[in-house]
């Protein structure tokens, strides 16, 4: 089948404007390789002049450092680069730029456009990472992107690389200008097409690389663990097997030969049916520092996820609790993995909700290098059908971890929105500025990205998405309690979808009550994995914040919350009131049209008309069902069905 031609690709947050404020004026570029070139390239396109060192200029870009070995090193081996920061000075008129290498500059050029002050800025984090679940052939389950919402993959069209790579090079520069310097462009769940990436099918992950590259992104492969004995090569995949060693350093080498500032591997190991190092009996620290050693002659990193669980659990044992298995499975491993392994951990203990507690392990692990994981690709928050811009959280759980890297789940695609709902493209872009500052107000991010995306809309934009994540959260699952979601594609609501599958997400609502006693005194004793004070603020109810009530505690439905009303009373409230509140912000949004191009309002219309529809639903099906549970009227008398 032929490509289409693509319809017109949304600019994102690099409108034409972007740079205005550079057209005519004379600029200094000061320094060499591919990524000065690049930021010389994009003062053309700003329309500046450029002039040479010395002479009279407006604004002098200076790349200090060297042009760039391919392999930069550091203590942790190369996540990310050295170099990415600089420094801002205005004097007489110039404004002066000094990066400490060429990946500074960029960094410095994108930054100009958002007016940054004079001073200092270095990223928090040295490695800032977008994990793409693309496949290369289409999955009969799971499509061509897993827990896609924006069409398909942006590298691969019907089982091969895209013939036109010209819109991987706009998103480089996309993620560019938002503070990301790697990709991840395969699938987590390595299927048989994608193991051979690693291999004979590596110039693919080239070419996409050579995009990348312009813009200082480099390239990390999910792979599969099994690889040797998948593609035939040996009987075996066990990590402590010399022949298996020797494997995997030789396709290690010979990535490098094919992309010299290849950025290392990706693993999701014995995890939901992925091979791993458990079949062996070796740890998971085995499996993660062999794929280290053959990567740290390149000052290159493995990822090695802690989303590890049993995914065969059967319903009726209530002793086996999900919430606890990564920080089971990994903390003992504390302090035996190699440098250049990071640990990769999910924000919360169960699997990307609209609400949890921060995972334990982010918060247990000294002696390891960890990277956060959050979700921007919006599998269990509304699968960017649903307005729900999610920084507000992502900023809560940065701002109480020490992590090396924050990794995101794209939300990217080849829709020409690039995130399917136009007022996704935020999530996307804070994910960037989150990792680069941790500290920033996610809505002053969020104002940024109207700023530069949307400048007409700044009003209507902040009223839709300041509390679309607390609104979206009011219309689901209660208290953090969690899923309540249609098994498998996990959209819409279905109260009891999981209740009695194998896949230990449970909410044990019965007659009388309903949540998980994750307690230490009586339940499965998931609170004695966080440190104090958080352990015994989480054990009591007294305590426990009710946004998260349900995720540690099984309560009668006429227990009072902080707030002041019961439980009961609360699933109603929020119910009605997150619906309504879907309905004003389609009401709000319907007087704006001439705020956006038609393309861009009725994309955004179509899709409020769907949120709403499915916001009610959700209110319905979830107030019917707690009401013949509880058989406790709404105090309010409102319509339950
Ligand atoms: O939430 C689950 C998703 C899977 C995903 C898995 C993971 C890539 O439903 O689609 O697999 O998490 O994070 O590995």
């Amino acid at each position: 089948m032929t490509e289409q031609p693509s319809p017109e690709i949304h600019p994102a947050w690099l409108p034409s404007t972007a740079f205005r404020a550079i057209a005519s004026r004379r600029v200094v570029v000061d320094g060499d390789g591919p990524l000065v070139d690049t930021v010389r390239d994009e003062v053309i396109r700003a329309g500046g002049i450029l002039t040479a060192p010395g002479e009279p200029a407006d604004l002098v870009l200076v790349s200090g450092g060297s042009s760039g070995s391919p392999h930069p090193s550091g203590p942790f081996g190369s996540f990310g680069s050295s170099g990415d920061g600089f420094s801002v000075s205005r004097r007489d008129g110039t404004t002066v730029v000094r990066a400490d290498g060429p990946s500074g500059l960029l960094n410095g050029w994108f930054a100009l456009a958002r007016d940054v002050p004079p001073g200092r800025h270095d990223p928090a984090l040295p490695l800032r990472v977008l994990d793409h679940w693309d496949n290369v052939d289409l999955h009969p389950v799971m499509g061509r992107v897993e827990r896609g919402y924006a069409g398909g993959s942006l590298f691969w069209h019907d089982g091969a690389l895209r013939e036109d790579l010209s819109r991987v090079r706009d998103y480089a520069r996309l993620l560019a200008a938002s503070g990301i310097n790697a990709v991840t462009i395969n699938n987590v769940n390595v299927h048989a097409t994608e193991t051979r990436l690693l291999t004979d099918r590596r110039d693919e992950v080239a070419a996409i690389a050579a995009e990348f590259r312009r813009y200082g992104v480099r390239v990390h492969l999910s792979i599969n663990f099994a690889a040797p004995v998948f593609l035939g090569d040996l009987p075996t995949a066990d990590p402590l097997d010399d022949r298996v060693r020797a494997w995997w350093s030789r396709a290690t080498a010979r990535m490098f030969d094919t992309i010299p500032d290849f950025g290392g591997y990706l693993v999701k190991a014995d995890s939901e049916g992925q091979p791993g190092p458990h079949t062996y009996h070796r740890t998971h620290a085995d499996g993660a520092n062999m794929l280290a050693e053959a990567l740290a002659p390149f000052g290159a990193v493995v990822r090695w996820r802690a989303f590890v669980y049993d995914h065969r659990q059967d319903w009726r044992d209530r002793g086996t609790d999900r919430a606890r298995a990564a920080h089971d499975h990994f903390v003992p491993l504390d302090g035996t993995f190699h440098d250049n392994v990071i640990v990769q951990v999910k924000y919360g203990p169960m699997d990307f909700q609209t609400r949890e507690p921060i995972s334990p392990v982010l918060l247990a692990m000294p002696r390891t290098n960890l990277a956060v994981e959050l979700q921007a690709t919006q599998e269990y928050t509304g699968q960017q059908k649903h307005i729900c811009y999610l920084p507000p959280m992502w900023s809560a759980v940065l701002r109480s971890v020490r992590v090396r890297a924050l990794a995101a789940v794209s939300n990217a695609g080849d829709d020409p929105f690039w995130t399917g709902h136009p007022l996704a493209q935020a999530n996307l872009y804070a994910v960037g500025r989150l990792a680069w500052d941790p500290t920033l107000d996610p809505i002053a991010v969020l104002d940024e990205w109207i700023t530069w995306t949307f400048p007409e809309a700044r009003d209507v934009l902040h009223e839709l998405m300041d509390d679309s994540w607390q609104t979206y959260e009011r219309y689901t699952a209660p208290l953090g309690v969690g899923f309540m979601v249609r098994p498998g594609h996990h959209y819409g609501p279905d109260v009891d979808g999981y209740e009695y599958t194998p896949w230990g997400t449970y909410h044990f609502a019965d007659r009388d009550g309903i949540g998980v006693d994750r307690t230490r005194a009586t339940g499965t004793g998931f609170t004695a994995q966080y440190p104090q004070p958080l352990s015994d603020l989480y054990e009591s109810r007294d305590t426990c914040p009710d946004e998260l009530l349900l995720f540690f505690h099984h309560v009668p439905y006429t227990h009072v919350l902080h707030s002041g009303v019961t439980v009961i009373q609360h699933i109603y409230d929020t119910h009605f009131t997150g619906a309504a509140r879907v309905a004003e912000m389609r009401h709000r949004f319907q007087k704006s049209a001439d705020l956006f191009t038609p393309a861009v309002y009725a994309r955004i219309s179509a899709l409020l008309d769907e949120q709403l529809r499915s916001a009610e639903e959700w209110r319905d099906q979830i107030n019917t069902y707690f009401f013949r549970k509880s058989g406790i009227p709404d105090a309010r008398h409102r319509r339950i069905h």
